[in-house]
């Protein structure tokens, strides 16, 4: 008798102390910063302290990739583990598509309630919501986070360049009046709030293509929108809304172990800093939102350490896809640079096959168990899935998050080894493989150079090969030196595709 109670005991004792140890993980999704943005990857003009000190005690990533140069498709990649070009229609989505991840889909934040986790995400969406034709604002906005594994979200529905320019908490828009509705359109004007195009003398900020619809708080947008008055969010003021609603997802789950996607709206257009940054980096407004977003971190980090919750939570950081300067405001991000190089020594930027576009900051913290060191081995956000699937001890199913590896001891630092090979997709659909150094950049259409961005796209007639070891920055195309190994690189991009 004496012996199954001890038995008992140890049964007992062994579940909760897994529990236990089970870390919180906060994954801090930033938006368009580039590989060269922050100071722990060399910026010499910027000053990014709360984020460095992440970098400097935990593990640094020179190789790590969102899986897209643009927001929508790296999203998806992040949280279903599946390439988001095996899937139409997760291209950039206008601010009222429907939710664009089937909500039979097997997500990441899913997989984490399975493991015991409360999921929270807070931030900005910008994967559809509602069913096909988008949600009706004024009711009860369905399917959303909360149908493929939420258990709470705090939003920006879309980004803060499209209308609607209000919250969303859970199924609802916060601070609505029923007798002021929200109307909402991306083809025709609704209502009668002055736009960028008819009024431009309204605007606080210009606009520089496109941006030229709705004005809200100054600031005229992608898309119509009228009503809704009281709900409407002040630019100055996102990062502290996001910043406030993560913190208290986090007490609230302080005595159970959560995962928080926390996704930033800095360092996206419309570069809106709040009065205590402007100015403050000397760059103009983008590099003014650089050091709110580092802020960010900061505040969260001191939010973890005041809740004695640092040591056992795993914080992830990362960009969905690299930097732009010129993205559709005249903000002064190219007159105000000051020699700063925000995608570091890599070619192209957002939106480019060129590794500017998916080359971003990466790091992994977590005190108890990430020893601080750089590593350079070869991560793509989309291992995540797998990869926390690993730590929390969940088996996959054949068909779940099919492109995600197991990237968990390269996580931790426990090992130094790459994925096999690295995917990149560009705005227009173009794919770049990358393995062994060598990068291949299938034939691409569309312009070599985009306007207004003036970001390379990296679209050739033919396609372009490099040897990254040697040529970091993309500078000399090998194709016609190197047909064999281009055609090589080809065929496995091909067996990637059709896997
Ligand atoms: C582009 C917008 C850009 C940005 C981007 C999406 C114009 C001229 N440009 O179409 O401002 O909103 O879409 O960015 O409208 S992302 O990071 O969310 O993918
Ligand atoms: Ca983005």
């Amino acid at each position: 008798m004496l012996r199954f109670q001890f038995l008992l005991f140890l049964i007992i004792f062994s579940a909760t102390s897994f529990a236990q140890k089970r870390p919180n993980i906060v994954l801090i999704y930033t938006d368009d910063l580039g590989y060269g943005d922050l100071s722990c990857y060399g910026a010499a003009k910027i000053k990014t302290p709360h984020i460095d000190k992440l970098a400097a005690q935990g593990l640094r990533f020179t190789n790590g990739f969102a899986t897209s140069a643009t927001c929508t498709p790296s999203r998806f990649s992040l949280l279903t583990g599946k390439y988001a070009w095996r899937k139409s229609g997760t291209n950039i989505a206008p601010g009222n598509a429907g939710l664009i991840i089937p909500t039979e889909t097997p997500t990441l934040p899913a997989m984490l309630q399975k493991a015991g986790y409360k999921t929270g995400a807070v931030g900005k969406w910008h994967l559809g919501l509602g069913p096909d034709g988008g949600p009706n604002w004024n009711g009860t906005i369905k399917p959303g986070p909360l149908e493929i594994g939420f258990d709470y979200c705090f939003l920006i529905p879309a980004t803060a360049d499209r209308v609607p320019t209000v919250f969303m908490e859970n199924r609802h828009i916060i601070n609505l009046d029923p007798k002021d509705p929200i109307e909402v359109d991306y083809n025709k004007k609704v209502g009668n709030e002055p736009t960028g195009e008819e009024n431009p003398e309204l605007l606080k900020m210009k606009l520089s293509e496109g941006h030229a619809q709705t004005i809200v708080n100054g600031i005229s947008r992608i898309g119509y929108m009228s009503g809704g008055k009281k709900a409407l969010w002040k630019d100055e003021e996102l990062a502290a809304h996001i910043v406030t609603q993560s913190v208290k997802f986090i007490a609230q789950n302080k005595n159970n172990p959560f995962f928080l996607y926390l996704a930033t709206n800095d360092i996206h257009v419309p570069r809106a800093p709040n009065q205590k940054f402007v100015g403050k980096s000397g760059l103009g407004p983008r590099g003014d939102v650089i050091l709110q977003l580092d802020w960010t971190v900061g505040e969260v980090v001191r939010a973890l350490d005041s809740l004695k919750l640092t040591d056992n939570t795993l914080i992830i950081f990362s960009s969905d896809n690299g930097p732009v300067l010129d993205d559709g405001y005249a903000d002064f991000a190219n007159e105000m640079l000051n020699g700063h190089t925000p995608a570091a020594h890599l070619r192209g930027g957002k939106y480019s096959a060129f590794d500017a576009g998916t080359k971003v900051p990466f790091i992994a913290y977590w005190p108890k168990n990430i020893k601080p060191a750089v590593s350079s081995a070869a991560i793509s956000q989309v291992d995540l899935y797998a990869s926390l699937a690993a730590l929390t001890k969940q088996s996959l199913a054949v068909s779940e998050a099919p492109d995600s590896f197991n990237m968990l001891d390269a996580l931790l630092g426990k090992s130094a080894k790459s994925r096999p090979y690295i995917v990149q997709h560009a705005v227009n659909g173009t794919l770049s493989l990358i393995k062994n150094n060598w990068k291949y950049i299938e034939p691409g259409k569309g312009p070599e150079v985009y306007p207004v961005t003036n970001i390379e796209s990296g679209n050739s007639a033919n396609g372009l090969l490099y040897n990254l070891k040697q040529d970091p920055s993309e500078r000399e195309d090998l194709l016609t030196q190197k047909p064999k190994k281009a055609l090589k690189l080809a065929k496995e991009l091909k067996r990637i595709k059709e896997n």
